[in-house]
């Protein structure tokens, strides 16, 4: 069989998959465990869809082998997790907790007694309660327990572990969490969610070099940020303004940082405003470290002029004739779109990975016990061809994650999207390979597109 070459991806291309810590392990106060910011929230009424929590979520806590193995069994060489800061250190400052560190040295050897390469993320929105108590990310002290955090895990695992993740979607924390309030901690504060901005990632550059300090093998660092490529409703003026500034908030606000060294200068005023005090004299220099960027991918989004909307005078529209997931429109050349755009406006020297991407579909088990999600087949399919596209256009995509090994609680959402390749049975918490999981698994092997 002969695969045509435009369908084979570069020769050691990364495939993996993605999963973080409250969204599976469950075990929510096991072995010293403190509370984290998303225990508290979704236990508050109102705060997630049929007040789910992670209390359970999919007792990855307690499966973790046989979670190692189905990954094993679907030829994944890598695994993208993350880590739950508050079963290491339960109030977020102050001595590890043994038991907490211990699970984590289990699931990297684990790991890697199955050849599986472990990518880990510090943090994926769970900051321990004890820490917002003090202020949270709005208090810039936070950075700096977060770089202790850092110099611990990589102190432990720093032999083992290559690959390090200091951030999940730093703006998503800052603004879900201190803006809307659709996440945790749930505050609705402009000024809050500027300077978590800021101090997130001044802590990721804290925690870069924390990493280095304390790994015994060489690491490469990066950060996941959710890019979305911001495209107006319509052709007027007013229009490509409002798409022009949502974009300078939802992408170059992380990236002209991470990536430049400075905050976009169109953004200087608003910023003088909310960062007053917040910005110090070399924070800059501290945040522009970086080995590799996670590029989170799921959909665009088409905005239209609203002045009605507080700082970016834009409000969200559905275009009609498209194709929608339940959570947003699905939009494969985005991706190509980001992809291209990083590298044109940009040319990072840090390697450029597609670290989420993937797809709710309302999936079952059939009478025969298979799951035919064909629409997430479609959807991965679909994406991975613009990822090629990228590619063949000279874009240096190094590897691909699919957001998730496994269905999972979706923060507010709660467990109602199902964004796995293997399904959970949320009664028995029993896995289910989806016809996805195996189309996924030919696509590792042969390290190309089927036909
Ligand atoms: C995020 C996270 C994931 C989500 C996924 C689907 O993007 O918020 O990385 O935790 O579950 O993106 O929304």
């Amino acid at each position: 069989m002969t695969t045509p070459a435009g369908r084979v991806f570069p020769a050691g291309f990364v495939w993996g998959v993605a999963t973080s810590a409250y969204q599976i392990e469950g075990a929510a106060a096991a072995d010293g465990k403190g509370p984290s910011i998303w225990d508290t929230f979704s236990h508050q009424p109102g705060h997630t869809r049929g007040g789910a929590t992670g209390d359970i979520a999919v007792d990855h806590y307690h499966r973790y082998a046989e979670d190692v193995r189905l990954m094993a069994e679907l030829g994944l060489p890598t695994y993208r997790f993350s880590t739950a800061w508050t079963r290491v250190v339960p109030t977020g400052s102050g001595p590890a907790n043994p038991l907490g560190l211990d699970f984590y040295d289990r699931l990297v050897d684990e790991l890697l007694a199955h050849h599986i390469e472990p990518y880990l993320t510090l943090f994926h929105y769970d900051l321990p309660q004890a820490l917002q108590d003090a202020g949270g990310w709005p208090n810039r002290d936070t950075a700096y327990r977060f770089a202790d955090y850092a110099h611990i895990m990589a102190e432990r695992l720093g032999d083992r572990v290559t690959h390090w993740i200091t951030h999940n979607e730093p703006l998503v924390t800052a603004f879900m969490g201190h803006l809307s309030g659709e996440h945790a901690p749930g505050i609705k504060d402009p000024t809050a969610a500027f300077q978590a901005g800021h101090h997130l990632l001044l802590s990721h550059g804290l925690a870069y070099a924390a990493i280095r300090g304390a790994a015994k093998r060489p690491p490469t660092i990066g950060i996941t940020l959710n890019l979305t490529p911001i495209h107006p409703a319509s052709d007027s003026e007013a229009d490509a303004q409002a798409a022009a500034r949502v974009d300078m908030l939802s992408n170059r606000l992380s990236l002209d940082p991470l990536l430049r060294g400075a905050y976009p200068p169109e953004l200087q005023g608003l910023l003088e405003l909310m960062l007053a005090g917040a910005l110090h004299e070399g924070d800059l220099e501290i945040i522009r470290r970086l080995d590799w960027l996670g590029v989170n991918y799921y959909s665009r989004a088409v905005v239209r002029y609203d002045p009605d909307v507080a700082f970016v005078e834009a409000g969200p529209t559905r275009p009609v004739g498209h194709e929608y997931s339940q959570m947003w429109e699905i939009y494969p050349p985005g991706l190509y779109e980001l992809l291209t755009r990083i590298w044109r406006d940009y040319a990072p020297s840090a390697e450029i990975v597609v670290a989420e991407n993937g797809v709710p579909v309302p999936d079952g088990l059939d009478f025969d016990g298979r799951v035919r999600d064909e629409r997430r087949i479609r959807y991965l399919r679909d994406h991975l061809a613009e990822v090629q596209r990228a590619v063949q256009a000279g874009v240096p995509v190094r590897g691909y994650f699919v957001w998730s090994l496994l269905d999972n609680f979706e923060w507010a959402l709660g467990y109602g999207m199902r964004f796995g390749l293997i399904y959970v049975d949320y009664e028995t918490l029993a896995r289910t390979l989806k016809d996805s999981g195996r189309w996924y698994s030919r696509v590792i092997a042969a390290n190309a597109l089927p036909d």
